[in-house]
């Protein structure tokens, strides 16, 4: 068919209409396996609010940058000719690993946001919205620049937020670069959705996305029911879902993100090379952008005033993140994995993978329930309850699970030493994912591995942040 009789045989909205279905099915075809159908949107809602006019609720901008990883063993790598990719020997101190990200430059003043240009972090800052109230109607805007990548000045990539598994009533703020629009360096863009489906999703950027996605331009947003501030199902007024019972009752909430970073490809970008994709291997596999036992060092200071749709760490005069007291290394992986809860309470695991390898996380002694899959209640068509109780997770990229667990009784038995609080393992038990695919008892780091910590009831003060 000729462009010509293309155009004149389909007006716009059998267009609209045809690739429309088809372009959510790419969006999810690759890696992703996690899609949602288009669905009418009321008219009355139509006119809630201009996009463009509104200021954002949150501005982030996509750089490169380095963050730290176990420096021991080294990494030699065979494909490319015997090099050592891990450390990278042209890392600024403390730092060894060379990644593209985000950065949440909310609030920040133009200087200071063009100064955080190579100071990308790793995850990318976790965010969460409102679900649409159709009778109070306001859009959720995320604004994004492009900082450029200091490392590499012959690149000229655009960044995008491709917000996985969200219902977009067009593909323009889909984020897929060839559907809709990407942000080039010195560009400005605001992404305008209304999240109609609460629950736990990823975003990341969709430029060359093996890549930008391996490069660390990933993270985990979620979308509050509207069922929130109900106490009459449970006591909290917090839930994961419009359950319209309280099953999805909570009092804590942590994100529980999956990632990996191959040394190969990341040496091989900030020196100029091409990696070998088929040759890809999970050299180290992170859970909140670190791995242990780092996960368990605290968070940056947060700004917890401005923290109204987003983890928001402190910031230097220069518009710099504030490192972790005594933890300069971990500048850029501001987000602990840290889990602590007091006995009793529910507590709410948002799960999420977007490395390239099948993840099965685990919590050795507490049974989870599953109560939500990819951002979908765990409930028939009819009403029947589909939740199941689980000890292991098992999801691949693209994929997320909501899990609640009730942390048991206190007992400061074995293995708690008078701490404090009994210690239960939250980890990947695919092994080669837990130990970073060291040699048995090679090194002292492992991998995907982190900690429930559960006090005497009363002892923590109720949460007002997720993962704090
Ligand atoms: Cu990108």
């Amino acid at each position: 068919m000729t462009k010509r009789s293309l155009g004149q045989s389909l007006s716009r909205r059998r267009f609209l209409r045809a690739i429309g279905g088809s372009t959510v099915a790419a969006a999810g075809m690759g890696m992703l396996p996690f899609r949602k159908l288009l669905g009418p949107v009321a008219m009355s809602e139509a006119n809630a609010q201009t996009p463009g006019t509104a200021a954002p609720d949150l501005f982030f901008a996509g750089t490169d940058g380095w963050i730290f990883l176990p420096p021991e063993p080294a990494i030699v790598s065979a494909s490319l000719g015997g090099v050592t990719t891990h450390p990278d020997d042209l890392a600024p101190e403390p730092f060894n690993t060379y990644i593209f990200g985000f950065r949440n430059v909310t609030g920040l003043d133009p200087t200071q946001i063009a100064n955080q240009k190579n100071k990308a972090q790793h995850n990318a800052p976790l965010f969460w919205a409102d679900q649409f109230d159709p009778a109070n109607p306001k859009n959720f805007i995320v604004q994004l620049t492009n900082l450029g990548l200091a490392q590499r000045p012959d690149l000229f990539d655009a960044h995008t937020i491709h917000w996985h598994g969200f219902r977009n009533v067009i593909t323009f703020f889909d984020g897929e670069p060839t559907g809709s629009v990407a942000v080039m360096t010195g560009r400005i863009f605001q992404y305008v959705y209304r999240p109609r489906d609460p629950g736990t999703y990823m975003f990341h950027c969709h430029v060359e996305d093996t890549e930008h996605v391996h490069m660390g331009m990933t993270g985990l947003v979620f979308v509050r029911p509207l069922q929130n501030g109900n106490t009459t199902f449970y006591s909290s007024g917090k839930y994961a879902y419009n359950d319209g019972d309280g099953s999805t009752g909570y009092d804590r909430e942590f994100a529980v993100f999956c990632s990996e970073v191959w040394g190969d490809s990341h040496w091989a970008d900030s020196h100029i090379q091409l990696p070998e994709w088929s040759d890809y291997r999970a050299d180290f596999s992170l859970l909140n952008g670190r791995v242990w036992p780092d996960t368990l060092a605290p968070n940056a200071p947060i700004n917890a005033a401005a923290s109204t749709h987003s983890l928001i760490f402190q910031t230097d005069t220069n518009g710099d993140l504030v490192p972790l007291d005594g933890r300069p290394e971990l500048q850029y992986q501001p987000l602990s994995a840290l889990v602590t809860c007091n006995a009793g309470e529910r507590v709410l695991l948002r799960f999420a993978n977007l490395g390239f390898k099948e993840s099965a996380m685990t919590l050795a002694g507490i049974k989870m329930r599953v109560i939500g899959k990819d951002a979908t209640p765990m409930k028939g068509r009819d009403g029947t309850n589909t939740s199941y109780a689980a000890n292991t997770l098992t999801f691949g990229a693209g994929e997320s699970f909501d899990a609640i667990f009730t942390a048991p009784a206190f007992t400061g038995g074995s293995g708690s030493s008078g701490q404090g609080y009994d210690t239960y393992m939250l980890y990947d038990r695919a092994y080669e994912r837990s130990n970073n695919r060291a040699a048995n008892g090679a090194i002292p780091y492992g991998g995907r591995r982190t900690e429930v910590r559960v006090y005497p009831a009363g002892t923590l003060s109720l949460q007002t942040l997720p993962n704090t």
